[in-house]
Formats: C-alpha cells, sequence, structure tokens
C-alpha cells in the first residue's frame, strides 16, 4: 500500500492547503528570521537582507491571520487532530506575532519594551519551531501522545481556540515587560559584568574580523572642504568638551537597547576645530576596518544628540563595540554609528555608505 505523507485523517481540502501552507511559512520565517539575527549569516546576506526583512513581515502577517483560521471553517471531529495540535501553534503563535509587532512598528512601543521583545520573539519561536519537529516526528511514526490534559481529543468549538489565543497574548504582554528578560538564557548564563554596562544583542562587523586599534598609533583624520585639515589623537579629543547622554539604541533588524549611557565630543568641536568652507554641507565618515563609511548632512550632524564617543555606559568602548571612537545618532536606525571612526570628512555631496548602497536610506530616521 503507498504510504501518505501527511495523514490528515477526515480533514477538509480547505485545512490540508493551510497545514501544508504553514509548513513551508514557518520555515521560511525561522529562516529569515536567522538571517537578520545571526552575524555570521546577517554579513554573508547582505545584499538581501533588505528582502529578508520585508518578507519575514510579511509571511508573519499572513501566518497571524492564519491563527484564525478554526473560526472560519468548523472542524470534524477527526482522530487525527488532538488538542495540543491546536493549542501549540494558536498558543505561542499569538505570543510571537505580538512580540513581533513591536519589533516591527517600534514607533508604536516603547524602547524598554521591544529590548524584552526581541529576546522572546525568538525564544518563543524556537519553542514552537521544536514543537513542529517533534509534531512532524509524532505523526510521521504513528505514534500516539501520551494522554494528558491537552492530547484529549480535539473539541472543535470556537471560544476553546478564543482562550487558547488569548492565552497566548497575555503571554506575549509578559515576554515584553522587562521582567521577562530575568527569564531569558543571557541573563543565566552569561558572566555578570560588576560595571552595568549594556550588553548589544549583537556586535557587527562586516569584515572578517573587528579591526585592533592602538591608542599610540591611533589618530582622527579630519579634512575634506576645511580651512585646516589635521589629525588628533584620543588625548587631545578626550581634552574637547565632554558631551554625556542617555539614549536608546536601534538596530533596523529589530533589536533595541534602552538607556546607553554615551560619552564622547559632539561634532561642533571639530568643526571649530577645522572651519569647513561655505560648499562643506555633509560629512563622510570613515572606519578602521578600511569597509564600512557612513555619511550625514551637516544639518543632521550638528544635532544636539549625535557624538563620537569613546565611552558607554562610563567604560572605555570595547574593541567590539567600536573602540576607540564611534559614531552615536540615536533617532536613526544603528548602522548610522559607524564604528571605529578614523576620519572625519568634509564634503560637498553625499556619499552612499555601507548599507545605502546596499538598499537601505541614507536618512534613517524612525
Ligand atoms: N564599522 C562598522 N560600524 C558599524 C557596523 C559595522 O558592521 N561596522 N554595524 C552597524 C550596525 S548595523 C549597527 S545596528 C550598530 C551595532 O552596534 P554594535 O555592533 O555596537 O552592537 O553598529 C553599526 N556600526
Ligand atoms: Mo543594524
Amino acid at each position: 500500500m503507498k504510504r501518505k505523507w501527511f495523514p490528515h485523517g477526515k480533514w477538509p481540502k480547505y485545512y490540508i492547503w493551510i497545514h501544508n501552507y504553514s509548513i513551508v511559512s514557518f520555515m521560511c520565517l525561522i529562516l529569515t528570521g536567522l538571517f537578520l539575527y545571526i552575524p555570521f549569516l546577517h554579513v554573508r546576506l547582505i545584499r538581501y537582507l533588505s528582502f529578508f526583512y520585508d518578507v519575514h513581515i510579511f509571511l508573519g502577517i499572513v501566518f497571524f491571520l492564519s491563527l484564525f483560521s478554526p473560526f472560519f471553517k468548523k472542524l470534524p471531529n477527526g482522530k487525527r487532530i488532538r488538542n495540543i495540535d491546536w493549542f501549540m501553534p494558536i498558543f505561542f503563535g499569538m505570543a510571537i506575532v505580538l512580540t513581533g509587532l513591536s519589533l516591527w512598528q517600534i514607533n508604536w512601543f516603547p524602547a524598554s519594551i521591544r529590548e524584552a521583545a526581541f529576546a522572546w520573539h525568538g525564544n518563543l519561536s524556537y519553542i514552537l519551531g521544536f514543537w513542529f519537529i517533534l509534531h512532524g516526528l509524532l505523526k510521521a511514526t504513528g505514534t500516539k501522545y501520551p494522554s494528558t490534559l491537552v492530547t484529549k481529543k480535539m473539541d472543535p468549538e470556537r471560544r476553546q481556540f478564543l482562550r487558547w489565543g488569548v492565552a497566548g497574548l497575555v503571554v506575549g504582554v509578559i515576554a515584553m515587560t522587562p521582567f521577562s528578560k530575568l527569564f531569558t538564557l543571557r541573563e543565566k548564563f552569561s558572566t555578570p559584568s560588576k560595571t552595568d554596562v549594556h550588553e548589544f544583542p549583537e556586535y557587527f562587523t562586516v569584515t572578517d574580523n573587528y579591526p585592533k586599534v592602538t591608542l599610540d598609533k591611533y589618530r582622527l583624520k579630519v579634512d575634506g572642504l576645511v580651512t585646516t585639515p589635521t589629525s588628533i589623537t584620543i588625548e587631545q579629543l578626550k581634552s574637547f568638551p565632554v558631551t554625556k547622554q542617555t539614549k536608546n539604541f536601534q538596530c533596523v533588524t529589530g533589536w533595541t537597547v534602552a538607556d546607553v549611557e554615551w560619552e564622547g565630543i559632539h561634532i561642533r568641536e571639530l568643526v571649530s576645530l577645522v572651519k569647513p568652507n561655505s560648499e562643506a554641507s555633509f560629512i563622510t565618515f570613515y572606519s578602521a576596518d578600511g569597509v564600512y563609511t557612513e555619511s550625514l548632512s551637516l544639518k543632521e550632524a550638528m544635532e544636539a544628540d549625535v557624538l563620537l564617543a569613546y565611552k558607554m555606559d562610563r567604560q572605555p568602548l570595547r574593541v567590539e563595540q567600536g573602540f576607540p571612537l564611534r559614531l552615536v545618532v540615536p533617532r536613526m536606525y544603528g548602522y548610522k554609528s559607524i564604528k571605529w571612526v578614523n576620519r572625519v570628512e568634509f564634503a560637498s555631496t553625499r556619499i552612499q555608505g555601507y548599507w545605502e548602497q546596499r538598499g537601505y536610506p541614507a536618512e534613517a530616521t524612525f
């Protein structure tokens, strides 16, 4: 007898179709999610990231809508469908969608909520992913689930789905409270830092290594359309008036770090040092990694909260954080905040920065 790959019992066609679609779309969601998240993949897929981001959002919305399918068609009583087969996707799905919504619509939710939501958006997705694998294995081998409370035969009542969905939303809300951070793995296993330095979810580099800059050799070159081009040491930099500020940090791929304390100098110090001429209406920033570049208009650069920072959370920057100097542009996505800055060039035109060449907008205000 020919073996059926996805035995569906007495399911209507409509559900078989949704089931098959869900398998493919959930795999695509996990894949695009990992592409966006894992730095190793992130760097190698740079050209396609904004596309993967859009695909992820689109599939997420369809996934959300598909969670309501039990409301539209009454289910037959079938041996093969168990409560838990519906419970897991609806309960976890709702929580994943809610946390995902906060990462997508960043202006709807405060940074502290998005910060917590980011970790749990991933964690809950892994849990559901493992369930799907287990579910597939159990079904494929015809293994009977142990009979527990939730594995009773399916009750095709809509009210039941509603209850599970709402329970999932509650879990999603809990996952977005800063309290939930206490339960993330990172919190449990990372060595607690005595200094209260924020750990960012990722320390990006588009090169193979973090550039190692030694202070005795380091110079910040300030040149371009200026009267007195110059090179300054980190000591000279630190002798300028200090600007301190506490701001949220937002990466375009979804993660947020709330209330990061930056300390450094404002661009106006460089302006009064080198005196750009009247044609200079843009600034190009260069990185010691030799590849990354960024741009700001002079007007953007002169905003009060734009800094060239050498300290984060009262500590000198670590290598991966951009030692010895990084730009911080709190009102724009993180990719504007170029690390390992070693040259600031005043220019008459805006260059296409590293990410802008790869599809991201140059004016990255969110
Ligand atoms: N030189 C350099 N600067 C960079 C990047 C990079 O890859 N190289 N990544 C940018 C991106 S996309 C973000 S979100 C932030 C991340 O800051 P972090 O690496 O300190 O977490 O740095 C930005 N600055
Ligand atoms: Mo980013």
